[in-house]
């Protein structure tokens, strides 16, 4: 599977109409600046390998995030090592949930890279602020122009090819700001045809077609306040899943919301935002193309959301503090039609996800005290409440006679962690507890065929809440040479929800083996380690390094699935003058404690060996790159452990 791709950016394009140096107005960008409360990193949306990134590689390039790829497209991201259920995945905040039951649209495939700014991931319980959470909390921030005095146009545009897939891209967005007026715009088209893996055969079914754009409008209504409002419209059609045996048809989401901020110069409140939202996710598969089907399914699903986040940024002195009401409502439907090749004898239908309701609340803070020059605290908490109700519930008495038709959980959470810098060494140690609830398949899915195992999942409304217990720690060196970084994080978890093979309950689905259901496991254990180094070679000449390991165990010491082996990542990146190479290799080494329980078989080791080239000119005021790469330079078939099927789908 070698992949070579052009890709053409202009970038930067600013053109200033009267711009004064006025002396810039204490804007909210720059004032929210200040008061964030825990300096994250923000990288920007392209990998040290590529400028063109798309979500899913941008987010590859994170060493807690590992994926489930059922294809070459909407990759399923895994943080520390476990499924999105246990994540809580964000778009500025607002809960989006994706209307696949057999998750072929996780959030990450809403939002495309040129509305994108930075991705905020935090882990475990630190991430509960967004809403209760065992794995922690991937943020995706879209781009928002500050205001600015005088009035100023900005934007890019990417296009590239990519050999491999025929895959081409045109990616645009453009901006105009003011002292009063912001508006930001995007579109961006991905056409990709099948893969070819590295024995050059065509990967039947991997192909894909994208669309997406988005429109931001903000209004200074006061020197200190602003209204805004966003929106999202992502298509995405005739999209292969050679992993499944199915494909998407057709997956439209519309992403709204309206926002106000207000910022205060004085008092402990130094901004105050709130946004409402709404969302409607509508997804519909086809399995008509694969002939192999003798008997047709249709599984169309839908998912609408909205709510409403408000949050609040305090500082004084050495103290500074967020707290943030999260409140929404998903209805989550899924229906399964059975039929032969004729259409209108339908045989069978059910509802997979029986209009299920979930309604959810939650007060988070989040506190940081500065206890002196070089040692900080933080600490905080939440207290969520959850609600289901399943409308037909008839589906979910099938499995569990007489369960209740409506459920109410109460979801408490807190972290605490300690950060010590004696330069050049920095330290930390860090502690968390929090509860989840089960997700809308885990508590009442019918029906849900898992191609990885083959089994048909059913949902458990009475199943526990999902209990956290985790620990993390971190040490690290740095100087102007140098960087070196280890971080590791346990996780102890009870009543870990998990399927199990049913004695009662026949297949549904003529592929499947038999009838999984989900419960709960008396605890499991995850165990991550990262390693990070990077040392500038010459003042032009950098290099940098990651390993990662993980290991993850049930309460029997069996192995879970998709835990990722012994991973790596190395990478040389050289400059001149306007020119630039970087090279690198990555792999995973074989995969050891694999699950056969759970479908999965070993993984071999695999190395990639990829290396990209760019070039940087200027057409008038634009910055203009042109950049060349080949990933998988030595064309290696591989799989990696998490490739649904044992079929490759991309690198890292
Ligand atoms: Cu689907």
């Amino acid at each position: 599977m070698k992949k070579l791709s052009i890709v053409l950016g202009v970038l930067f394009c600013g053109i200033n109409i009267n711009a004064q140096e006025t002396q810039p107005q204490s804007d909210s960008a720059k004032v929210l600046k200040e008061v964030k409360i825990i300096a994250l990193a923000k990288k920007k949306i392209q990998t040290e390998m590529k400028m063109a990134v798309s979500v899913d590689e941008f987010l590859a390039s994170s060493d807690n995030i590992s994926f489930i790829k059922r294809g070459a497209y909407a990759w399923e991201p895994l943080l520390n090592n476990m499924s999105t259920e246990r994540s809580t995945i964000t778009i500025d905040g607002m809960h989006v949930f994706g209307a696949c039951t057999d998750k072929m649209d996780p959030i990450t495939s809403y939002i495309e890279s040129n509305n994108l700014s930075s991705v905020d991931i935090k882990s475990g319980q630190e991430g509960s602020l967004h809403g209760a959470t065992v794995a922690g909390s991937i943020d995706l921030k879209r781009k928002t122009t500050p205001f600015t005095p005088g009035k100023k146009y900005s934007g890019a545009y990417q296009t590239g090819f990519e050999f491999n897939n025929k895959q081409l891209f045109n990616l645009g967005n453009l901006s105009y700001a003011s002292d009063k007026f912001v508006a930001d715009g995007s579109v961006s088209f991905r056409k990709a045809g099948n893969y070819y893996d590295g024995n050059n055969n065509e990967v039947s079914h991997s192909q894909y077609n994208k669309f997406n754009t988005s429109l931001g409008l903000a209004y200074k209504t006061s020197p200190f306040s602003s209204v805004r409002v966003d929106a999202i419209f992502d298509k995405a059609s005739n999209v292969g899943f050679p992993a499944l045996p199915m494909d998407l048809w057709l997956s439209r989401a519309l992403i709204t919301s309206a926002s106000y901020k207000q910022l205060f110069q004085h008092g402990l409140i130094r901004a105050w935002d709130t946004k409402i939202y709404y969302n409607a996710v509508e997804h519909y598969m086809d399995d008509t193309k694969r002939p192999e089907n003798l008997v047709h399914m249709d599984m169309p699903g839908w998912s609408t959301t909205y709510g409403l986040v408000s949050r609040a940024n305090m500082k004084r002195g050495d103290y500074s503090a967020e707290i943030q009401l999260n409140t929404y409502n998903n209805l989550s439907i899924a229906e399964m039609r059975m039929y032969p090749q004729d259409r209108s004898k339908r045989t069978m239908f059910a509802y997979s996800w029986p209009w299920v309701t979930t309604k959810f609340s939650s007060l988070a803070m989040s506190n940081s005290w500065d206890i002196s020059e070089n040692s900080r605290m933080n600490f905080g908490g939440s207290l969520g409440y959850n609600y289901n109700r399943s409308k037909y519930v008839e589906f979910n008495w099938i499995f569990h006679p007489g369960t209740p038709q409506e459920k109410s959980r109460i979801l408490p959470g807190l972290h605490a962690s300690y950060e010590l810098t004696l330069n050049p060494f920095n330290f930390s140690v860090g502690t968390g507890y929090g509860h989840r609830a089960p997700s809308v398949s885990e508590g009442y899915g019918y029906y849900i065929y898992n191609s990885f195992d083959r089994y048909d999942y059913i949902g458990n409304p009475d199943l526990k809440n999902e209990i956290s217990y985790e620990a993390n720690a971190s040490a690290g060196f740095k100087n102007e040479k140098m960087g070196l970084e280890a971080k590791v994080n346990y996780f102890y978890i009870q009543n870990y929800i998990i399927g199990r093979i049913l004695s009662l309950g026949s297949p549904m689905n003529y592929q499947s083996v038999g009838v999984k259901g989900y419960t709960s496991l008396n605890h499991a254990r995850i165990f991550n380690v990262a390693l990070n180094a990077n040392y500038n070679i010459l003042q032009h000449l950098h290099w940098k390094g990651t390993l990662t390991y993980a290991r993850a165990t049930d309460d029997k010491d069996g192995n879970l699935p998709f835990i990722r082996p012994l991973s790596y990542q190395t990478s040389l990146h050289f400059m001149y003058k306007t020119f630039g190479i970087q090279t690198s290799v990555n792999g995973d080494l074989t995969q050891r404690n694999y699950s056969p329980e759970y479908g999965e078989d070993q993984t071999p080791a695999y190395m990639i060996w990829s290396i990209s080239a760019n070039y940087s000119f200027n057409i008038k005021n634009c910055k203009t790159v042109l950049q060349a790469g080949v990933e998988n330079l030595l064309n290696e078939y591989y799989s990696t452990y998490a490739d649904w099927g044992n079929i490759c789908f991309g690198l890292f």
